[in-house]
């Protein structure tokens, strides 16, 4: 018993000196003394072996034994829980290793239209031309009138055009030449912009052809302005956007706001004019049409027709788009599938 007296002593003194730093050492000194395991219950376990008058004095002292220990366990489990947290990350650097690369943040992508009528109206900006934005929503006259489109022209129809149903007298524009009609309109000469934005045909959705899609449209109006004008500056723009090699071919067309009108055609960019699927093996792809702006269009607009002339040229970017990036249905655009979209991070 004596022993055990001398132990309890050692014991106390151990405590007494024990400091903790966290809650995990808190945590080892509890197990150690107070655990079912732990000290204090071996130490209990020796009252069987005390003579019976011994036995309430002993027991005393092991009660305010483990007194001792649960008092020190309280005022370190206190001590722990009232450390302040760091109050910002500079004070926990003996903690954090600041040499460590910082989190990754998630980048944004931009839209494969966007990609495609970035890349198309920065080429016409270095040639000079500004860009310019109108409505979605349009009148008649704007979208179909001062471009010389005769009343019963089929594009007029409901099943080409979507027109607003509370009001017929608007529509959905069918092109951007909307806003080409605008600029004119302002009489500020000469005019030399690019027109990109979305543009809606009443057609059946399917992998090929959507009821909206997005355009690019050009006007250069200005005196002495030609066919040749044009040709060049469609030329370079080949040339930028698909490569020096390219060979390009005009077509003679119809267009009720140019005469004369023209489509354009480049040397097919996947099989290099051999002839594949994409060209249907003429080895020739469509990309634009465009024309000298009719003499009746500048005369809607306000603008002398004798002294004045122009050109103007329209392409889609969904197609151009499509074939650059491999994408084979023309609705993956608009559903905004996140799988499709973060593809596309970081092209620029
Ligand atoms: C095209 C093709 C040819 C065009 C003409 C005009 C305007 F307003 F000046 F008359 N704007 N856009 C035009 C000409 C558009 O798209 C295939």
């Amino acid at each position: 018993m004596e022993q055990v007296l001398h132990q309890i002593n050692d014991y106390k003194k151990e405590i007494a000196a024990f400091t903790s730093i966290d809650d995990k050492s808190v945590e080892e000194f509890r197990i150690k003394w107070l655990g079912t395991k732990g000290i204090v219950k071996a130490i209990m376990g020796e009252m069987k072996n005390v003579p019976i008058e011994k036995k309430k004095e002993f027991g005393q002292i092991l009660n305010d034994f483990k007194l001792f220990v649960e008092n020190k366990y309280e005022s370190l489990k206190d001590t722990i829980s009232n450390q302040q947290p760091a109050p910002d990350s500079y004070r926990d650097s003996d903690k954090s290793d600041l040499t460590l690369p910082g989190d990754t943040m998630p980048l944004g992508s931009h839209h494969p239209v966007t990609l495609m009528k970035n890349r198309i109206v920065s080429i016409f900006q270095r040639l000079g031309f500004a860009v310019a934005e109108g409505p979605e929503i349009e009148d008649d006259w704007h979208n179909f009138g001062a471009l010389n489109l005769p009343l019963h022209h089929p594009a007029r129809d409901l099943q080409d055009t979507f027109y607003v149903q509370q009001n017929p007298d608007f529509l959905l524009r069918t092109h951007t030449s909307n806003v080409q009609i605008r600029e004119m309109e302002k009489g500020k000469l000469p005019i030399r912009m690019i027109m990109p934005g979305r543009v809606y045909r009443n057609e059946t959705v399917s992998a090929r052809s959507h009821c909206f899609f997005h355009q690019v449209e050009g006007l250069y109006i200005d005196e002495n302005v030609s066919f040749a004008d044009l040709k060049q500056t469609l030329y370079f723009f080949v040339k930028e956007m698909y490569g020096k090699d390219v060979k390009v071919r005009f077509r003679p067309s119809y267009f009720p706001f140019t005469e004369p009108s023209a489509e354009m055609d480049i040397s097919c960019f996947i099989c290099g004019g051999e002839g594949c699927a994409i060209c249907k093996k003429t080895g020739w792809v469509e990309i634009l049409g465009c024309g000298m702006v009719h003499p009746n269009v500048l005369q809607n607009c306000g603008i002398n027709p004798g002294k004045y002339t122009g050109f103007a040229f329209g392409m889609g970017i969904e197609r151009p788009a499509m074939l650059k990036y491999g994408i084979n249905d023309i609705r993956m655009f608009s559903e905004n599938d996140v799988r499709f979209l973060k593809q596309f991070t970081s092209v620029i």
